[in-house]
């Protein structure tokens, strides 16, 4: 039994368990919560299962991926078999790329420049490149990178961690680089309290240690 509630679509459309010797089917109504309306019913299109009479079939104008099926045997009654055990096929280019290696990164002020060894596969379409701020991961290119470098612009003091996939032409996806982190550093505060830097222990008094940009301790 199908039930409707509160229904205003025009359309209904119902996944009844395939009956094999099916060809018409009859629709009874019998409740309505609204007393005021009837329920119409303007036309009931049935769409019947077609059983494959050979042990043979194509499935055709698949996309590139990984298929799994099975199959199951339908009698004269309609009574349908268990499922067989799946099988799988690779259609097309289903091996991504290797993960990029090599990834380095260089600030310079708000600048972040990358680089990264070129993918040795023959079908590699460009690269993603990630960045974690966070424990969030963005792709910070809108289009693919078909070099082997970019740079990232205008970025607030921070650290930064960057990884960088490569896709082929399929648009298989590789897993990431190694992570290449680092800390972008652009002019300090023109006001603020003032820096006071700490002397280091045991080299005598005022010896700076550690000191790099907005590293240092402030006493
Ligand atoms: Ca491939």
């Amino acid at each position: 039994m199908v039930e409707v509630s509160g229904n205003v679509e025009k359309d209904n459309p119902f996944d009844l368990k395939p009956s094999y010797r099916t060809s018409k089917i009859r629709v009874y109504i019998t409740a309505t919560d609204d007393p005021y309306h009837e329920v119409r019913i303007s036309e009931i299109g049935l769409l019947n299962d077609v059983l494959i009479r050979d042990v043979f079939y194509a499935d055709r104008a698949l996309e590139d991926g990984e298929y799994r099926y099975s199959v199951t045997a339908v009698d004269d009654y309609g009574f349908e078999s268990p499922p067989s055990e799946e099988v799988k096929a690779m259609v097309g280019d289903v091996v991504s790329p290797s993960p990029p290696q090599n990834l380095v990164a260089a600030a310079a002020a708000s600048q972040v420049s990358l680089d990264w060894s070129p993918n040795p596969e023959p079908d590699v379409a460009g690269y993603h490149v990630y960045r974690k701020a966070g424990n969030v991961w963005t792709k910070i290119n809108a289009a693919l990178i078909a070099g082997n470098a970019c740079e990232d612009p205008n970025l607030p003091n921070g650290t930064y961690t960057y990884r960088v996939t490569a896709l082929d032409h399929t648009g298989n996806e590789s897993f990431p680089s190694n992570e290449a982190s680092l800390r972008s550093l652009s002019s300090p505060p023109a006001s603020g309290p003032p820096y006071r830097y700490r002397a280091g222990r045991g080299q005598g008094a005022g010896t700076l240690m550690g000191i790099y940009g907005f590293s240092c301790s402030r006493v």
